[in-house]
């Protein structure tokens, strides 16, 4: 049988006597990415396969649209939106898309994992509400999300009316911003954690 010379051979040597074509990720990586998330053996051989799988041109990372390709991001609008409205924080550069690495991939399944708390989840929620990142809500980071997440179909002024109602409710102290104790009691009553979550 032909066997390709692509680089993508791992460091570590290979198990011999072994037919299997769906070869096993090498050790070093699965304990990497069970270190930054809450995975287990197979979930992140499984977790590395999605990667792969996805990941056509083999370049190691993945952009947006190639995460879009998940069943469960495409099933869950809601998750798809904060996947944008999150914008894979941290390695944007100027004029440059977004890509995922795959440990960045794993702590983001992490975080959607049944795993992950309630108390990961809301605090990954609040993060990206938080679009300018000072660690607090103001009414320009909710209206940047709301823009986002109703894909700018939100009418102005409606808008406003929306953003004035959930300070009131919100920002108890009324110091002008939802910070986090804040977030976690008006989300409390909802789905948000359901709609955070999804097996894959
Ligand atoms: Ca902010
Ligand atoms: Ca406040």
């Amino acid at each position: 049988m032909y066997m390709h010379t692509a680089v993508r051979a791992s460091p570590v040597a290979c198990v011999r006597g072994n037919a299997d074509t769906h070869r096993a990720p090498p050790a070093a990586q699965v304990e990497e990415l069970k270190l930054v998330s809450n995975f287990t053996d197979t979930e992140v051989a499984r977790l590395i396969k999605i990667f792969n799988d996805i990941d056509i041109d083999r370049g190691g990372t993945i952009s947006r649209d190639e995460l879009f390709k998940l069943q469960a991001f495409r099933a869950n609008p809601f998750l798809g939106r904060i996947i944008h409205v999150s914008g894979f924080s941290g390695d944007e550069g100027e004029g440059e898309e977004a890509t995922l690495s795959i440990k960045e991939f794993a702590e983001l399944m992490s975080v959607f994992s049944i795993r992950a708390s309630r108390e990961q989840k809301l605090r990954y929620a609040f993060k990206i509400y938080d679009c300018d990142g000072d660690g607090k809500i103001g009414k320009d980071d909710l209206r940047q999300t709301l823009d986002v997440i109703t894909a700018g179909k939100m009418d102005h002024d409606f808008m406003t009316v929306v953003v004035d109602q959930v300070f009131q409710e919100a920002d108890e102290d009324k110091d002008g911003f939802i910070h986090f104790d804040e977030f976690a009691k008006i989300v409390m009553n909802t789905d948000i954690e359901g709609k955070l979550t999804f097996d894959f």
